[in-house]
């Protein structure tokens, strides 16, 4: 899985990633192989079960914080969006390239008006205006690429018996499976003979198309400066069935950095930090009083940051934690590390598929599961539930 942190220059797309992907305590390696220079590892919070059964987990991946379980997942700091991005020149053109990889998004917009269209300077701009302009962009961009392939689309069509798995070639590389393609033709009541649509309805597919293989929330960043609040009023409004966040990607990256220094003690997510260090200067002090007084006190989700990602891991794409065991009464591994691992899978993933996310050998040579809570015996395809903790049974 991986989030793409997207938006137009100087929203705060790199404060944010930088902010997201600093831990606040050594961790372990990160369980993905490769790693481009702007790709980075966030985490996903969770309640840990430690605390419910009195003990000490010891993540492989990842950390725990007082009872929080940190999960990875990959992030991805997208380049910039530029103005005409989807005719795919210089710049736009690695927007899109970028963005190909990413199952969904956090649209970072300048909540405080002071950033125009170019990523420049300004006064009163409204960022409403961003939310459409990056969807537009990218729904032009899903138009084109069968757009320009319309006629021999439908040449081929004639002779092809499965229209959808044709139209799913045309995004492959983009993440979308036939499955995908599948749902929005339903939903939208369209017909399979794609070569009857008419260009509205075409257009209708692939924002449909895009809205569910690019899912977004809006991190209304910038929260801390004047006009930023009444301008999160405004989109809450004007865009009443987005996820929107108000953040401040900086106040989170200082109190991180003060947290890796020792400074204080923070916890991402929390609405406050408790300062440990004698050492703090009278401008540090200063700049930590201000994040608490302005944006912790004032803002539910903290500095947003970490609801951000919860949102786009848990609401977004719908995922659960689940945690695989060997020892279901001691809920260790072999070598009684205890809750070793925390798995993101699909809300609806079963006991068998959860085999699989361990390794693939202990899907083959899977007989049954058990329920660490309730100790019930669970067959293959029984469904499971968000913070399982679950014992594998192989032959
Ligand atoms: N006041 C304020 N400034 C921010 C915040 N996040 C980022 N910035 C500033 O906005 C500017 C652009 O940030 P950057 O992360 O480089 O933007 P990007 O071009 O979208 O990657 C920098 O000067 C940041 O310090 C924030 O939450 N509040
Ligand atoms: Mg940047």
């Amino acid at each position: 899985m991986l989030i793409g942190i997207v938006g137009k220059a100087n929203v705060g797309k790199s404060t944010f990633f930088k902010a997201a992907t600093l831990a606040e305590v050594e961790i372990a390696p990160y369980p993905f192989t490769t790693i481009k220079a702007n790709e980075g590892v966030g985490f996903v919070k969770t309640i840990c079960p430690e605390t419910e059964f009195k003990i000490k987990c010891k993540p492989n991946h990842g950390f725990c914080l007082e009872g929080f379980r940190f999960i990875p997942v990959k992030l991805l700091d997208v380049a910039g969006l530029v103005p005409g991005a989807h005719l795919g020149k210089g710049l736009g053109n690695k927007f899109l390239d970028d963005l190909r990889q990413a199952d969904a998004l956090i649209h970072i917009i300048d909540a405080s008006g002071t950033t125009n269209e170019e990523g420049k300077p300004t006064q009163g701009y409204d960022p409403c205006k961003d939310i459409k302009f990056l969807e537009d962009e990218i729904d032009k961009w899903f138009y084109n690429i069968i757009g320009e392939k319309w006629k021999m689309l439908i040449r081929k069509i004639k002779s092809e018996a499965k229209p959808i798995k044709l139209l799913a070639e045309q995004f492959s590389g983009l993440k979308i499976n036939e499955e995908m393609i599948k749902k929005t033709i339903i939903n939208l009541n369209l017909s399979e003979r794609f070569s009857e649509w008419t260009d509205e309805q075409l257009l209708v597919f692939v924002k449909q198309l895009r809205r569910s293989s690019k899912p977004l929330i809006i991190a209304a960043n910038k929260i801390d400066l004047p006009g930023a609040k009444e301008n999160y009023a405004k989109l809450r409004a004007d865009f009443p069935n987005y996820i929107i966040i108000p953040c401040s990607a900086e106040s989170e990256l200082a109190l991180r950095e003060a947290a890796r220094d020792n400074l204080i003690k923070y916890i991402s997510g929390e609405k406050n930090f408790k300062i440990k260090s004698e050492n703090l200067n009278e401008k540090q002090k200063k700049a930590l009083e201000f994040i608490k007084e302005k944006i912790l006190i004032r803002f539910i989700e903290g500095t947003g940051i970490q609801t951000c990602l919860n949102h786009a891991i848990f609401s977004l794409l719908n995922h659960i934690v689940v945690y695989p065991v060997e020892n279901e009464t001691h809920l260790c591994d072999k070598d009684h590390n205890v809750l070793p691992d925390a798995h993101l899978l699909p809300k609806g993933s079963t006991a068998l598929d959860l085999a699989f996310a361990v390794h693939t050998d202990i899907g083959k040579d899977f007989i049954a599961a058990i329920d660490a809570r309730s100790h019930m015996r669970l067959a293959k395809d029984h469904e499971l539930k968000d913070n399982d903790i679950i014992r594998i049974m192989t032959r």
